[in-house]
């Protein structure tokens, strides 16, 4: 390392001689790298092909035309996907052969947290509740997230995640409690409806301010990493809650700190009534992804 400094020394003092002695402009100069061997100067070309920017932290090429760069003529993040809409497996390598009575398991929690929905959404209708967020659409997911983690992993979500913990087995009693803020809700009946939280299924309550719990999440994986455990944080959040200077500077503890987390966005075109494109533009949230790294 001393010799590479040395020599990185060497080269700016060097380039600065040559300046001074030859009074040669910039951008001259800049197509030459000077050094010193035996007490002369020498000067060879840049290889500039080769020759890459060195800003700070950041992996670009060179180019010699000044353009615009307009995002509908890059293509977006590829989109992952299993099946087709027929239900038919595209790759059979892809398949992840999951046992039958698992896939029944998913379907049953799926079409229990869509009962559940219109149930309690009634109730909110009816004025029995004060307030309530429905998951349909989502379910999947819900269920598919889930079962795809430990249950000691910790979850941080928004507020439209109940089928996560109705598959960490949260029963529809304590589901009801919550909303009805009666005697058994282990929040002791102090928070919203859907505002749910189960320290023994590793879910931390949900909070009403948007995006709060990114940073949170971020907070809890680093605490994780430094105790050394295998387990992870999973922290969702709808693509309107991606727009909070919060959530920025989750992602970007997450990946300086190397926290071992998932961000999982659910992307459903709305923050309540404002569309996605008057949300933000580019490449929708996992283009945010390799942003900050
Ligand atoms: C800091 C803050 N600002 C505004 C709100 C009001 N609010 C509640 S939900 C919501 C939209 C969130 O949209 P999105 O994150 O896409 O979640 P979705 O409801 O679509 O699942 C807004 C603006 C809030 N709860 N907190
Ligand atoms: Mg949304």
């Amino acid at each position: 390392m001393a010799a590479i400094g040395g020599l990185r020394r060497l080269c700016t003092i060097g380039f600065n001689a040559v300046s001074r002695s030859t009074g040669l402009k910039a951008s001259r100069l800049c197509q030459y790298r000077a050094f010193r061997v035996n007490g002369v100067m020498r000067q060879q070309p840049f290889d500039s092909p080769t020759e890459k920017p060195q800003f700070p932290g950041a992996s670009a090429d060179f180019v010699d035309r000044l353009e615009f760069i307009q995002p509908n003529v890059i293509s977006g993040i590829p989109v992952y996907r299993v099946m087709d809409r027929q239900g038919q497996i595209i790759n059979p390598s892809e398949d992840p052969q999951i046992p039958k009575e698992e896939v029944r398991n998913f379907y049953q929690k799926m079409t229990l947290l869509n009962t559940m929905d219109r149930i309690l959404y009634e109730s909110q209708r009816q004025g029995r509740i004060s307030f309530y967020m429905t998951n349909y659409g989502e379910e999947g997911t819900h269920i598919g997230s889930a079962a795809a983690l430990d249950p000691s992993d910790l979850v941080f979500g928004q507020y439209r995640e109940a089928g996560v913990l109705m598959y960490r087995g949260f029963p529809l009693d304590l589901f009801m409690a919550q909303c009805y803020a009666n005697m058994d809700d282990l929040g002791k009946g102090r928070q919203m409806p859907v505002h749910y939280g189960s320290k023994d299924l590793n879910f931390v309550t949900i909070s009403s301010p948007l995006a709060t719990q990114i940073p949170q999440a971020a907070g809890a994986a680093y605490a994780m990493k430094r105790e050394n455990t295998n387990r992870i944080v999973i922290c969702y959040f709808g693509e309107g809650a991606a727009s909070e200077g919060d959530a920025h500077a989750g992602f970007n503890f997450a990946a300086t700190l190397e926290c071992p987390i998932i961000f999982f966005c659910r992307n459903n075109g709305y923050a309540i009534s404002t569309p996605t494109h008057e949300q933000y533009r580019g490449d929708g949230i996992a283009a945010r992804a390799p942003v900050t790294g």
